[in-house]
């Protein structure tokens, strides 16, 4: 194909997919109404597809369809499922719909798989588990039915599917595999089950398959580098060499989310037809690269994770010096799949014209292909009035009103090493002491408290118009208040505000920031049936107004007991954003840290003792090669204490981190400089705590003592039983109690027993320390 995409969004323009597979869940519709909903939404895409040009004759449009993840669909094609789910599978080992969802979303005591992120995305894929038992065997024909379906509809499609490498290196080892298992290890084991599909799809009538091996593009996955390359040779040795050209489709690897580096020569000299690198990310060789003369070299110019226009003039001058590198062919791609960014940004009839101007989402990304595959082919003259229209675009939005606020450059050129640094932990802790009156153990939550049916039908009926902003806001301060009592009723010690007025962590604070535009449509998947709407980030950042101190102080009115104040940090703020890729990440970073620290001294202002600045994100963007690591964290931590050092000693800073696995960030985390730290823990059942103390952290640390992902209220033993696990690993004067992360995806039916279990098991505790 002379100008493919990687993938496209699978959830629908309106998120139909999603509705589908809910009301799948729900029991509204059986298994035959939502395979017909997804088949509808797969022909709807293969027509837009080739109504913006992708060709429907060379397998151009991508057959990147998707019920809930594309790493699933892997594990479930190769047989790869859990022996606790084993008897929801055939005798020939396929699973139907109800089956391959258990497998997702768990069922009953048989734990889901594990959820993680997708390389550096806000997308998260399930974790498959494989051990010596895994049972590779060709489990599923969906991939070969979804592409006889195309083909019988005019279109043919390339298949995609996560590649062999990737789909180890990305997998842990199952509950029985032995100690220092590497699910590489089985590679010979699974080659033979993706020879097998290679051979149905050709059978079936597929020119081309892509598989998508982003595992090359890391350095941070525990496997040697010289292993991983030499898997790759052993993989596509077997499906392109050992395999006859007859008997297999032509095969793309796709290589998105970074430089291959090192790995390019070793892919190169395999026998595979064609290599997708991403220009976004990485860079072009810069000399001949042994085997490209064989194998067409997709430029992945347009950028698949972010929602800017191109510069399509730059973007068709490197792929003109790709084609200086001796590759057989070149065509033009994008950088990764589209699956990272919305359907259309012509579907955003709020948005400011001017703004929208300089986007270009999936839709629009495909047309950039589009257009530079067709100059390429063609020359420049034939997209001449692209190639401007592009540019116009691009000088547009260097120039406009808000992109450059001279205001706040001049206070982040202003910044001193001082502002990033608070005084002495020690006297903090004594004034901070003497302030709070805080027991041993103190109690506290996250922040967020159910979102209920009430809440999110007041915030529609507002949005709508329905409902005035004085009613919208008595209603929420009535929940407010409801909150308060429910936390003094169990005896909690620092009580929030709940965030019934917040739709989305990050949305929220956009929404109330300079810089910001936040959209209608533009929903992006962020795993399963659950999708986000990323704010975009397009101008110098600012804060026009107080946002949180309003709603902060009326919680504190009604109570005595200190009450915290809930902000979301700047990196966490960046992730979950589109971001302007016209300046470093680092001035952003510190530009969105002083609206923060502006925000944070108001509250100080107001009386507010405890701020809570959430980073749960800080280790999302952590860079994919080791390399790059440390230049990250030093913007990244830097931003966190430039928007929380200005405060007094007696002002208790927290932080929320999401995730588990600290182990490569502990020492940023302890350059947070934060008073107070709550983690994710109970699943790992405190196994972080001697990690972390071993680690010289002599700061508050809030160990998560119960998961609030599933309903199950924890016994007050169950609870007691982590926290004296806490108390023998980390000095008790330093131990905070609180729930694994926020409430807003529970209800009150679990939410209020867990938090009595929890203020029971402090005060055993307490009496037991006493
Ligand atoms: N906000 C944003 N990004 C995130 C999270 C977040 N990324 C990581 C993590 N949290 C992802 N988790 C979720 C959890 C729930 C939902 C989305 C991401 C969710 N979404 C609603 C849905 O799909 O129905 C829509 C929410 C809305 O109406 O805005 O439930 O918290 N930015
Ligand atoms: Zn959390």
């Amino acid at each position: 194909p002379a100008g493919t995409i990687l993938g496209y969004p699978r959830i629908g323009p309106r998120r139909e997919l999603k509705r589908a597979v809910e009301s799948f869940w729900a029991g509204r519709i059986d298994e035959a109404e939502l395979e017909t909903t997804a088949a509808t939404l797969r022909a709807a895409t293969r027509d837009r597809l080739v109504a913006l040009g992708l060709r429907a004759d060379d397998a151009s449009v991508p057959g990147s369809f998707s019920f809930y993840d594309q790493v699933l669909d892997a594990a479930v094609t190769v047989g790869a499922v859990p022996a606790r789910f084993a008897s929801l599978q055939d005798d020939d080992g396929t699973l139907d719909l109800a089956g391959y969802f258990t497998v997702a979303r768990g069922a009953g005591d048989d734990a889901p798989l594990e959820m993680t992120k997708w390389l550096d995305t806000n997308y998260h894929y399930l974790v498959p588990e494989i051990g010596p038992e895994t049972a590779f065997r060709l489990a599923s024909d969906r991939i070969v039915r979804e592409f006889v379906e195309a083909q019988a509809a005019g279109v043919t499609t390339r298949p995609v599917i996560v590649g062999p490498v990737t789909f180890l290196l990305l997998s842990k080892p199952s509950d029985v595999a032995p100690t220092g298992f590497q699910p590489l290890a089985r590679l010979a084991d699974l080659l033979p089950v993706y020879a097998e599909l290679l051979r149905s799809l050709a059978a079936a009538g597929a020119p081309w398959v892509q598989l998508d091996e982003p595992g090359l593009v890391t350095d941070t996955i525990d496997v040697p580098l010289d292993e991983v390359h030499a898997a790759l040779t052993e993989a596509y040795r077997a499906l392109a060499t050992e395999l006859p050209r007859g008997e297999r489709p032509a095969i793309l690897v796709g290589a998105p989310f970074g430089d291959l580096q090192d790995a390019l020569p070793v892919l190169a000299a395999t026998d595979v037809e064609a290599i997708a690198i991403d220009l976004v990310k990485g860079s072009a060789p810069t000399g001949p690269v042994a085997g490209l003369e064989t194998k067409t070299l997709v430029g992945g110019v347009i950028d698949g994770h972010n929602i800017w226009r191109a510069d399509l003039s730059a973007k068709l001058e490197i792929l003109e010096q790709l084609e200086g590198l001796g590759a057989a062919a070149v065509a033009v791609g994008t950088s990764t799949s589209l699956q990272h960014v919305p359907h259309d940004a012509d579907d955003e009839p709020d948005l400011d014209p001017l703004l929208r101007s300089w986007l270009a989402f999936a839709d629009q990304k495909v047309v950039e292909v589009v257009t530079l595959a067709q100059g390429l082919a063609e020359g420049r003259e034939s997209v001449h009035a692209a190639l401007l229209d592009a540019s116009d675009a691009v000088a547009s939005r260097a120039q406009a009103a808000g992109v450059v606020d001279t205001a706040v450059r001049a206070r982040t050129a202003a910044l001193k090493d001082a502002d990033f640094h608070r005084g002495s932990v020690e006297d903090r802790r004594t004034a901070q002491t003497a302030r709070l009156g805080l027991p041993l153990l103190p109690t506290t939550t996250i922040g967020s408290f159910p979102q209920t049916v009430e809440i999110r039908k007041a915030r529609a009926a507002h949005a709508k118009g329905d409902l005035s902003l004085e009613a919208y806001e008595d209603e929420m301060r009535a929940e407010i208040g409801r909150v308060v009592d429910l936390q003094e009723e169990i005896g909690i010690d620092v009580l929030v505000h709940g965030e019934a007025e917040r739709n989305d962590m990050v949305q929220y604070f956009a929404e109330l920031l300079d810089g910001f535009a936040v959209t209608r449509n533009g929903w992006v998947q962020s795993y399963g049936s659950r999708c986000t709407r990323p704010s975009i980030l397009w101008g110098d950042v600012s804060r026009p107004a107080p946002m949180t101190v309003r709603w902060t102080q009326y919680t504190q009115s009604l109570t005595a007991k200190p009450v915290k104040g809930m902000l979301t940090g700047p990196v966490t703020i960046m992730a979950w954003s589109f971001v302007r890729d016209d300046i470093p990440l680092g001035e952003t970073a510190n530009q969105i840290g002083l609206a923060l620290r502006d925000e944070i001294a108001d509250l100080e202002a107001a009386g507010i003792a405890i701020i809570q600045v959430d980073e749960p994100a800080l280790r999302e963007l952590l860079p994919l090669r080791r390399a790059d690591q440390q230049a990250y964290l030093d913007w990244s931590v830097g931003s966190f204490t430039l928007a929380t050092a200005g405060v007094r000693p007696d002002t208790q800073i927290h932080t929320h981190l999401c995730y588990s696995e600290f182990g490569e960030v502990i020492g940023a985390i302890d350059a947070l400089d934060a008073d107070v730290t709550s983690i994710e823990a109970a699943r790992s059942r405190m196994e972080i705590l001697p990690e972390l103390s071993a680690s010289g952290f002599a700061r508050g640390v809030g160990p998560g003592v119960y998961d609030i992902h599933s309903p199950r209220v924890p016994s007050q033993e169950e609870v007691t039983d982590l926290l004296e696990l806490a108390v023998k690993s980390v000095d008790p004067a330093l131990v905070w109690v609180n729930p694994d992360c926020g409430l807003k995806t529970r209800g009150y039916a679990e939410t209020t027993p867990s938090l009595q279990h929890l203020v029971a098991a402090a005060r055993t505790v307490r009496e037991q320390l006493a």
